[in-house]
């Protein structure tokens, strides 16, 4: 049985949470709880010393970063549909994993974090500078969504799970993309049963 340390606002953790209940794999849900900083307790820091959620434990294996986890669960259980190993279909995974990773991540915590969570301390520039970056992402994401319902092709992957856990975080700032594909392929997204169950009731609405 795997260990998941998570926190339920956490949209690294319920990427993760959304692969486990869509493909019925068991876990035991570990909460901690962000808000009241046990993610920065030496317990927490000795399974992961980012002092970042999620965390997997199977057996002797721990493993830190969302998207490594999905891609281990996904080869742990032979989850073809949501990690294909068509080439082209892989790379597009990898792809909009990285990009997700890499360029879009960063500039929902620049807006969420310090817009809604930071509450009087957060950082303006911060919250500028994730406004700028998206208003180049969306039209980016949007146009990899053109004549297809995933960002893979027809059918989910772990790659859309990964990308709107963030893009769906981005409604806690009133700050939703409105690009029509992204709109559609959310409501595509959300429609998938493990998936809406992560969603807060901010996210949702
Ligand atoms: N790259 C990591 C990021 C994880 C992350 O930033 N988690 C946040 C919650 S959404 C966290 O634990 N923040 C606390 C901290 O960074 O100290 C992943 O994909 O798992």
């Amino acid at each position: 049985m795997y260990t998941l340390y998570s926190y339920p606002v956490s949209q690294h953790s319920r990427r993760v949470i959304a692969l486990l209940e869509a493909a019925g794999i068991e876990y035991e849900n570990r909460h901690v709880a962000l808000d009241q900083g046990d993610f920065m307790k030496p317990e927490y820091l000795a399974i992961n010393p980012n002092h970042q959620l999620p965390t997997l434990l199977d057996g002797d294996i721990k493993i830190h970063e969302s998207n490594a986890i999905l891609r281990y669960l996904c080869l742990k259980h032979d989850l073809k549909d949501w990690y294909p190993d068509d080439l082209a279909a892989r790379a597009a995974v990898e792809q909009w994993l990285d990009w997700g990773q890499c360029r879009l991540g960063p500039a929902v915590v620049d807006i969420v974090l310090n817009t809604v969570f930071m509450g009087e301390n957060g950082d303006k520039d911060a919250i500028k500078r994730g406004h700028k970056i998206m208003a180049e992402l969306a039209p980016i994401l949007n146009a990899g969504l053109e004549g297809r319902d995933f960002l893979a092709g027809d059918k989910p992957t772990i790659a859309d799970l990964s990308l709107a856990s963030n893009i769906t975080h981005l409604a806690w700032a009133k700050a939703s993309p409105t690009e029509a594909n992204i709109v559609r392929w959310l409501d595509r997204v959300c429609a998938i049963d493990g998936f809406r169950k992560t969603l807060p009731q901010q996210e949702a609405a």
